[in-house]
């Protein structure tokens, strides 16, 4: 028996801690070390069955194992320090609240006796706890050494649990320190079971549509089997950007997520009920709510979720996979749906493609061999927010399952490059990762990270010297007054020499795809730097979608 097994030799808490992350499963950790968690990333190097990766900031960090948490549908890890460490940490961790990502924020405390009480002790900051509240969906502290397991544990289940999404927990730093008798960490994560009755309902206004159709979100990913049967009895699909793939993205009765063009508008007006599962409606894929949809019915695991950017006839509560496949037990093998309508939404899906095509003019090569590589490879997709991915990233390359599409929810720039080192260390291929060249100056000390790990990911940088769609809007609404938009460019070969990226440039869009070919046949990062200078304007050019009330310019 070895010490940690053994549980009459306590143990330090880092090494409790380490230890239990492993017997949850976690294989991948990302952070910075600091003083103040040096016992637990001590412990994880001595143990040797996790792997952590130090990222070079904490925000980073963050997108990398959220970036990881999504692609392998299991706990991300990010380890990091009290104060302002947890601090550069919270931008990306709202954006792993707003995708409900199921990253769990390790971070750090002061000295208990010191904690909370404003003493100015070093590395104290004011109201951590207060801000991790802000950006989690729970928040943790192990006060004491015998109950640190059991905080994680909580923490980990409570991440883990429908609705899913970040949760922080606190280890002070003298707890970490402390010893205690080891445990095994333990949990049992909790589904939402939607009510009996309500499905019955719910089935029952399905079997009486005529043209019934899905709507499925980010929230029903882990329900690709029971929506793929649910359509094949007759049911019409489309999906958000992060529902992508819950059904193929090719199937003849699915607008794929092609759901705002002036087709999908024609097939919403002919459809006479949509069932919405586990999706926000957000405002940038229906027009800040003003698209019109049918009739809705909805279904959600976070109940606070029901009605909100839409009025629904019917609200259900639960989990997407056991909703679609409580409907499935309920519902006849054949619909006696209209044929016609759901052919006509597969029609609509192969205009939205064709226009798309048109208005990316030169690019339609580039898009095009991104989309057949990612598409048969089964490569996660990777996209910061760049006018190359709100165009045909969002959409047109289509994905082979739903985790492997990653991009900011939140519309955040500059999580590109920390993700796709996620992704690429989540042992499913290369990530191919678009990022345009402003985003990629956010996190430009991650390739050394990308190049040190081995990060299997290309970077795809489409770079058009400056905020392109900043530049976009300020023609469209500014009188092309274009303000700091038009920021200096590094030289991204240079760069890329500096912390030994591979990088390859192209300037004709036509020899792309050779390009993409050798970067994904060599081991290891590599980036493509695309030349917008040199292959020209899109065919049409894109200023976000339309300035609502909301103001949603992206
Ligand atoms: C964190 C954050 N800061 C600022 C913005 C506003 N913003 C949206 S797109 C953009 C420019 C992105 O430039 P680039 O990466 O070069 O892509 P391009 O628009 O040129 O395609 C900016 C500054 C944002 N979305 N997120």
């Amino acid at each position: 028996m070895d010490a940690l097994t053994d549980s009459t030799i306590d143990q330090p808490v880092g090494d409790l801690i380490a230890a239990a992350l492993a017997d949850l499963g976690v294989t991948h950790a990302f952070g910075v070390i600091s003083i103040h968690n040096m016992p637990v990333l001590d412990a994880i190097a001595r143990q040797g069955r996790i792997r952590f990766t130090p990222a070079r900031g904490e925000a980073g960090a963050m997108n990398m194992a959220d970036a990881h948490a999504r692609v392998t549908r299991s706990l991300g890890v990010c380890i990091t320090s009290t104060g302002t460490a947890a601090g550069n940490a919270a931008g990306a961790q709202v954006e792993a609240l707003t995708a409900g990502s199921p990253v769990l924020h390790i971070t750090s405390q002061i000295d208990r006796p010191f904690m909370d009480r404003d003493r100015a002790a070093i590395h104290d900051v004011p109201r951590q706890p207060d801000m991790l509240r802000a950006i989690s969906k729970a928040v943790f502290r192990a006060w004491e050494p015998w109950n640190a397991v059991e905080a994680l544990s909580a923490a980990a289940q409570a991440a883990l649990s429908a609705p899913q999404g970040p949760v922080s927990l606190e280890l002070p730093i003298d707890v970490q320190r402390l010893k205690a008798p080891p445990r095994r960490a333990r949990i049992a994560p909790q589904a939402v079971v939607p009510d009996p009755a309500a499905l019955d309902e719910l089935a029952a206004r399905i079997a009486a549509a005529r043209r019934p159709m899905l709507w499925l979100g980010g929230g029903a990913r882990g329900a690709a089997a029971a929506a793929a049967a649910l359509v094949e009895r007759g049911i019409g699909a489309v999906t958000s950007t992060n529902g992508r793939a819950v059904v193929a993205e090719g199937h003849a009765w699915s607008l794929g997520a092609f759901n705002m063009t002036p087709a999908a508008q024609r097939i919403y007006d002919a459809a006479d009920l949509m069932l919405v599962v586990g999706s926000r409606l957000r405002g940038n894929e229906t027009r800040n709510n003003a698209m019109r949809l049918p009739r809705l019915v909805q279904a959600d695991a976070e109940p606070s979720q029901a009605g909100r950017n839409y009025p629904v006839e019917l609200f259900v509560a639960g989990d997407a996979r056991l909703v679609l496949e409580g409907l499935l037990a309920r519902l006849p093998g054949a619909l006696g749906t209209d044929r016609a309508f759901l052919d006509s939404i597969g029609a609509a899906r192969v205009e939205g493609e064709a226009a798309l095509r048109r208005m990316l003019g030169p690019y339609a090569p580039v898009a095009e061999a991104i989309g057949a590589r990612v598409h048969r490879g089964a490569l996660p997709w990777v996209r910061d927010v760049t006018i190359s991915n709100s165009t045909f990233g969002n959409r047109f390359v289509r994905l082979a399952a739903p985790h492997l599409g990653v991009h900011a929810l939140g519309g955040g720039i500059g999580q590109g490059i920390a993700m796709g080192i996620g992704a690429g260390l989540a042992g499913l291929g290369k990530a191919v990762t678009l990022v345009g060249d402003g985003a990629a100056q956010l996190s430009l000390g991650e390739l050394a990270t990308a190049v040190e790990s081995r990060a299997e990911t290309v970077f795809v940088l489409m770079n058009d010297r400056g905020y392109g769609v900043i530049r976009n809007i300020q023609d469209a609404q500014y009188g092309g007054r274009q303000h700091y938009a038009s920021i200096l460019t590094p030289d991204f070969a240079l760069v890329c020499r500096a912390v030994g990226l591979a990088h390859a440039r192209v300037d004709r869009a036509e020899a792309f795809a050779a390009a993409l070919d050798a970067a994904l046949a060599a081991p290891g990062p590599a980036m493509i730097e695309v030349d917008m200078t040199a292959i020209g304007p899109f065919a049409e050019s894109f200023a976000g979608p339309p300035a609502g009330a909301a103001g949603s310019v992206r």
